[in-house]
């Protein structure tokens, strides 16, 4: 008997063992919140984030993503609260979510605020790798959200039923379909349009009901996995602004986590966000994007995405850089309202950034 009962004891010992001691005090399932679809480009970057993170961490960090706004009741604007406390662990998430809670997001959303930079792109990359990606960074981590990395959503450009747009007179009276964030309402104001503002799980119904003229949205990312060509036949290519993502962690959660795993999640993100970056950008770049993603073997069905519109019936005005200049000059009221609300340190930063990468 004694001797069963020592074998007993080692065997629970060894068990105790087996467990790895990192994972000690880990939930068995991490959420991570994406606001629109599975095969949105953020559904598949935070996809290929959570497999390479289970891989990498031999499952003892379990990230399941929970698109569609299913954790937010379909609210995109309450993500950031309940990432904060804890109803979610991770979320990707568009700057435009969290800007109702953090000023600072609404930098990116300054309309036309790449606009006569030579390389757009890269101007945004030297925003997000700069001092005003840091300082928009410290603003959300002051606020309780840890950010691992950055992500995009793309160019938004703008569909229409009604079309084509070549001119700021073409906007007056169309009702454009935005999200619940101030300087969207303003912007589509200030253009002569009649914004309607309306929660991204509510869009799609809303537009075969034709409750609006048209919204604004990236191409690779929204535009072609929601089938836009069945709405609006319209796109205008203006380039107003491109709308980066952010990956971001309850802190407890991430405190929670070895320094080991912590170094794995920040690999992961890395890589995640060159992968979300190829998807934004491909078809749109030189073809770096094209050849990342053949590189990692995950090349999309869809490579060319002006055909792809053109294929389904679209007309795309692609704008010159005049055409450019006059909806700037049009929207001069929005940005001179929210830069002292933006912060005209940060507003400054960024335009040091993207003047350093030229
Ligand atoms: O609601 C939108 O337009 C979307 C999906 O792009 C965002 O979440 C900002």
């Amino acid at each position: 008997m004694k001797h069963f009962l020592r074998m007993a004891m080692c065997a629970v010992l060894l068990c105790a063992l087996c467990v790895p001691a990192s994972a000690a005090g880990y939930k068995a399932e991490y959420k991570l919140s994406v606001v629109p679809g599975a095969t949105s480009g953020w559904g598949m970057s935070a996809t290929y984030f959570a497999d390479i993170v289970r891989q990498r961490t031999d499952n003892r960090v379990n990230i399941k993503v929970y698109h569609s706004s299913q954790l937010l009741a379909g609210k995109q604007t309450s993500e950031f609260m309940m990432l904060r406390n804890g109803a979610i662990d991770f979320a990707l998430s568009s700057t435009i979510n969290w800007s109702p809670q953090i000023k600072e997001l609404n930098l990116p959303a300054l309309p036309f605020l790449l606009a006569s930079e030579p390389d757009r792109y890269k101007a945004m990359d030297a925003i997000e790798a700069g001092k005003s990606g840091q300082m928009m960074i410290a603003a959300i981590e002051k606020k309780g959200v840890k950010i691992i990395g950055w992500g995009e959503n793309g160019y938004r450009e703008l569909t229409t039923s009604k079309g084509p747009i070549t001119r700021p007179e073409d906007m007056k009276g169309l009702k454009i379909r935005v999200v619940g964030s101030p300087i969207f309402i303003e912007t589509f104001r200030e253009l002569g349009a009649n914004p309607v503002n309306m929660n991204w799980s509510e869009a799609t119904t809303g537009f075969q009901q034709g409750l609006v003229d048209g919204q604004e949205n990236p191409t690779n990312g929204i535009i072609i996995p929601v089938k836009i060509w069945n709405y609006h036949k319209f796109l205008t290519d203006w380039h107003y602004l491109i709308d980066p993502l952010l990956l971001g962690v309850n802190p407890k959660v991430w405190k929670g986590f070895s320094a080991e795993d912590q170094k794995i999640l920040l690999d992961c993100a890395r890589e995640a966000e060159a992968y979300g970056k190829a998807l934004s950008r491909l078809g749109m770049d030189n073809g770096a994007s094209l050849a990342l993603l053949q590189k990692l073997n995950k090349v999309p069905a869809i490579t060319d995405p002006y055909g792809c519109l053109e294929q389904n019936g679209m007309t795309v005005t692609k704008f010159t850089p005049e055409q450019v200049r006059l909806f700037f000059d049009a929207t001069k009221a929005v940005r001179d309202k929210w830069i002292p609300q933006i912060g005209e340190e940060l507003v400054k930063a960024a335009q040091a950034d993207m003047a350093a990468a030229r």
